[in-house]
């Protein structure tokens, strides 16, 4: 694989400072990048860092081929995956805040380092946290943006670990990939879970998701404390109703038909489990217009000092 990187031949390298939230959730932005009159900074061909909602920092890649995607510091979060044909894949939730304080309720949170419910507050602190950008490049026509995190006072006080973790997106023409590396750099082991809580955009009357027949499910309809155990029966689920169901050893392999025509292969590696969520009612004003497929980690993995754990995902239009 060759590696193109274009910082080189761009016009003027500068070090790009853009506001962060200063609430010792992370580190101020600082990457190598070429200035532009509009405020935002090119570090590579098709990777742009920008001011997003709220004034946080964006980054931007855009690839040759007309696909687009967006993604927060704040959270490392992916909010926005557009196809060459300008529809967004993803959803934003009309109640999410940018404000560099609250998690941002769309897109592809992170959950880490616990799923939940647990020990700390629900989902983990990453979607909380500021991430940096450690590297940006243009590999074989396609952007890609890796972004890391690491633990803070703020983290150390609800997870008293050190730790790094390093996340790549690569934007292809039809797809999105993604890489978490999660490194133990403490002197003890600790064990995590986690998730990659993909809100898709959708029509949810028409959804159907295949691939998770034959699992164990834990179904928090009822108590999400206390989830119902149960095998999943049917090929084709779909979302009449309120579902919050976490499926166990998984396929690595799932489809979702969104119901507006798209179909969406989800493609991981390393993800044991997966979880599917629609609010229904509980959420009147957006439930309707998408659903969660999560690629997660339910069971705890353990990492020694210096052990490392790598998973992938890679969104693709079938
Ligand atoms: O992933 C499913 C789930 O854990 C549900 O139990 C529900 O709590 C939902 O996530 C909440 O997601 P949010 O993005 O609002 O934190």
């Amino acid at each position: 694989m060759s590696a193109i990187s274009m910082a080189g031949s761009l016009p003027s390298l500068t070090s790009l400072k853009l506001h962060s939230p200063n609430n010792n959730r992370g580190s101020t932005v600082s990457m190598r990048a070429s200035a532009s009159t509009d405020g935002t900074a090119t570090t590579s061909q098709g990777v742009k860092l920008t001011q997003g909602n709220g004034d946080l920092p964006k980054v931007v890649l855009t690839s040759p081929h007309g696909s687009e995607a967006e993604v927060y510091l704040f959270g490392g979060c992916v909010t926005s995956w557009r196809i060459p044909n300008g529809k967004d894949l993803l959803f934003v939730r009309p109640d999410a805040v940018f404000n560099g304080q609250k998690p941002i309720s769309g897109g592809i949170p992170h959950c880490f380092p616990q799923f939940g419910p647990g020990k700390i507050q629900q989902h983990g602190f990453a979607r909380n946290m500021s991430w940096s950008v450690v590297d940006s490049e243009s590999t074989e026509g396609k952007p890609v943006l890796t972004l890391e995190l690491k633990d803070t006072p703020y983290s150390r006080a609800m997870w008293d670990f050190s730790f790094r973790a390093l996340y790549k997106v690569i934007l292809d023409s039809t797809s999105l990939s993604t890489e978490l590396i999660v490194t133990n750099t403490d002197k003890k082991a600790f064990s995590f879970s986690t998730a990659l809580h993909t809100y898709f955009r959708a029509a949810i009357a028409d959804v159907a998701v295949t691939g998770l027949k034959g699992c164990k499910t834990l179904n928090k309809e009822v108590d999400p404390q206390n989830p119902e155990e149960g095998i999943e029966e049917r090929e084709v689920v779909t979302f009449p109703g309120f579902v919050d169901c976490v499926y166990l050893d998984a396929s690595n392999e799932l489809l979702l038909e969104n119901g507006l025509g798209d179909k969406i292969l989800v493609k991981s590696t390393n993800w044991s489990d997966a979880v599917l969520w629609n609010p229904h009612l509980q959420m009147e004003a957006s439930y309707k217009d998408f659903v969660c497929v999560e690629n997660a980690q339910i069971k705890e993995i353990e990492l020694q000092p210096e052990q490392s754990w790598t998973a992938t995902q890679h969104l693709s239009i079938a």
